[in-house]
């Protein structure tokens, strides 16, 4: 039986010796090496938390003690710590969440997992403690170099630090990274602490030495002691957590569970806010992790576990595709920028990057600041294009509509990952983006529906100067090409069908599916004309006349049902007299369960069948429920 065998719960841990501990992280990081590497996952970033979170379980008393993960891709080894040993189907339909989980375990609080959250709920948990009394609870957010470079991270430090008798205690889980290496003046900060010896121990040394000077030497203590703020910023600019008013221990070596214990500790019975900043390596304890230059593994697919290298070899994804064409706008267009929020690789930068090293910018986690600055990019005479994942344009959503958009700045949103992602769960659907900017006045939204249409939707979303555009597309493997029959107006049309009943409007690649419906509708001998408008937003007037010369519409989109294309399309309808029963499908607008994309489409009735029915009952004047 292994040590991991016997730990069900945080208290399993005290019984342990540190030499057991030692050979508990061991077994816990073979086993996440073997189960990841069969399911994908977060490897690297829960590789280097393996000591952490084993002194955190020691030290605070989960659940009456509350600790939160920031991000929360780096809660696996927790998940492990609180029961939860069953990996076999990871992020899959029916397994463990890829993040904390409040419905998996009562250990878990938050299951956010846009990043830099953890040090507001912490405040506020702090706080609802204090209000009722409940003085002994302690609460920990652990949270990344990375996802402190959120806004949100210092907006909530402020808060902390200004109630010195409310104990939070902030882990700083320092691995230099975030995907890649972190940038920015914070992260600097963080190296420099990293680099310098700690001012504790500067002046544990100091202590020591004078005291071996006679009669002199405990006064001059005392008067460096007292000088201790001047000093402490030669020393170590430490000074930036103390001068919030945080209490900064460290740098603590985040693989020494004694060490970080012993902080942790400390960190504890001090009773008001306080800063543990411990040094952790992404990958720790595998070799290839440690080994991959690009992100120590962040998060993998399957892989072969003695050798880190892919069994999947996934096709060209649609990220490939926009990396592709960005390199070539990049020599087209010497006005052309770019800016990414921490995902350089993932959102396809990287190429342009290279290429163009003088015009990227990597803003850290701060997508909010990633628009205005583009906005302030446009002013000064550039084009931007900002690439985020579809969901975490959510984060930005004020600064498009006032700093971007009221100012009509010239400046292109692309989002990937647009749409059910699925694996990563409720947070990481790129479901709301069609929606929440159907509401901002002059912006332009397109849904490119293959390859092809990705790189010419980006050509003319760049050549718009005078408003904010936004491309959008899927995560995974690039849709093959849909040829278009006909063009009218802007609207691509996908398929004839003369004296056609029913109208398919569709945004994006679920073209396939609306094909697939008319195939199936044509069989029963209902004609159906399918049509891509490629520009989403606004709505194109073509759309309209043809939804005149037919009984009926159907839409379909890869965002919420609420408030998305359809929703507009409708409006469209209804605005122009056009009285035509409408079927607007496209995802339940609720917080979806993890689990394959191709399975959640179907079951949303995003497939061919789906639309198919929603086309009958349409034209039978029924419901499409
Ligand atoms: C608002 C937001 N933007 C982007 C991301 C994507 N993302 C997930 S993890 C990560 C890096 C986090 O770095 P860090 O906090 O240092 O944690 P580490 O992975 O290094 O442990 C990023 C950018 C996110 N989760 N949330």
């Amino acid at each position: 039986m292994t040590l991991l065998e016997t730990v069900y719960r945080p208290r399993d841990l005290d019984q342990l010796s540190f030499e057991e501990l030692g050979q508990l992280a061991g077994e816990i990081r073979e086993f996440l090496i073997e189960s990841v590497s069969r399911t994908g996952g977060h490897l690297g970033p829960n590789l280097g938390v393996v000591e952490l979170t084993i002194a955190l379980h020691r030290v605070f008393d989960s659940p009456r003690d509350t600790i939160l993960w920031d991000t929360g891709h780096q809660s696996y080894v927790h998940k492990l710590l609180t029961g939860r040993h069953d990996f076999s189907k990871l992020k899959q339909d029916g397994g463990i969440s890829g993040y904390p989980s409040r419905a998996e375990s009562e250990h878990d609080v938050c299951e956010n997992s846009h990043a830099s959250t953890s040090l507001s709920y912490a405040d506020g948990i702090a706080k609802a403690y204090q209000v009722r009394g409940q003085t002994d609870r302690r609460v920990v957010g652990v949270i990344g170099d990375g996802a402190l470079t959120g806004g949100m991270a210092w907006e909530a430090l402020n808060n902390i630090a200004c109630a010195k008798d409310r104990p939070v205690v902030i882990v700083v889980n320092d691995n230099e990274r975030s995907y890649s290496p972190t940038i920015g003046g914070l992260a600097d900060h963080l190296a420099t602490l990293r680099t310098t010896q700690g001012y504790e121990r500067f002046l544990d040394w100091g202590k020591e030495a004078l005291a071996r000077t006679p009669m002199v030497g405990g006064a001059i203590y005392e008067a460096l002691h007292g000088m201790k703020k001047g000093l402490k910023d030669i020393v170590t600019p430490q000074g930036m957590f103390e001068d919030l008013g945080l209490k900064y221990v460290g740098p603590i070596d985040g693989h020494d569970i004694e060490e970080v214990e012993s902080a942790l500790r400390r960190a504890k019975g001090f009773g008001g806010p306080v800063i543990v900043h411990c040094i952790t390596r992404k990958g720790e304890g595998y070799q290839p992790a440690l080994d991959d230059e690009a992100d120590h593994f962040h998060g993998i697919g399957v892989i072969n576990p003695e050798t880190g290298l892919p069994f999947q070899i996934q096709g060209t994804s649609w990220t490939d595709i926009f990396a592709d064409e960005m390199l070539k706008v990049g020599n087209d267009r010497p006005d052309v920028v770019a800016i990414t929020a921490a995902m350089l690789q993932p959102v396809g930068l990287k190429k342009f990057a290279e290429a163009y090293p003088e015009r990227i910018y990597d803003v850290g986690i701060a997508e909010q600041h990633a628009a205005t600055s583009a906005a302030g990019l446009a002013f000064g005479g550039l084009h931007p294009v900002v690439a985020l994942y579809a969901t975490f344009l959510n984060r930005c959503f004020d600064q498009v509509l006032m700093d971007v958009a009221l100012h009509k700045a010239g400046v292109t949103f692309v989002l990937d990952r647009a749409g059910i992602t699925g694996d990563d769960g409720a947070s990481h659907n790129g479901m709301w983006d069609m929606s929440i900017l159907q509401v901002v006045p002059g912006l332009r939204i397109a849904a490119p529906r293959d390859p092809a249409q990705v790189r010419e939707q980006l050509r003319e979303a760049i050549e718009v100067e005078d408003a904010p555009t936004v491309v959008r597309f899927s995560k995974g493997a690039a849709g093959p090409e849909i040829e278009a029959v006909d063009h009218v107006d802007g609207v691509d049309v996908l398929r004839r069908s003369a004296d056609a009943e029913v109208l398919i409007v569709t945004a994006g690649p679920l073209a396939i599916q609306g094909l697939a419906a008319a195939e199936l509708l044509a069989a029963e001998g209902i004609r159906a004309t399918v049509v891509d408008p490629r520009w989403v937003k606004p709505v194109n007037p073509a759309l309209i006349d043809m939804a005149r010369r037919h009984k009926a519409v159907v839409t379909v989109e890869d965002n919420g049902r609420v408030g998305g294309v359809g929703a507009a399309i409708s409006q469209a309808l209804q605005d122009a007299g056009v009285d035509r029963p409408v079927r607007v499908m496209g995802i339940a607008q609720e917080f979806l369960e993890h689990g394959k994309r191709a399975g959640i489409l179907e079951r949303l009735g995003l497939s061919g069948p789906g639309i198919a029915a929603a086309a009958r009952s349409a034209l039978a004047g029924g419901s499409s429920e």
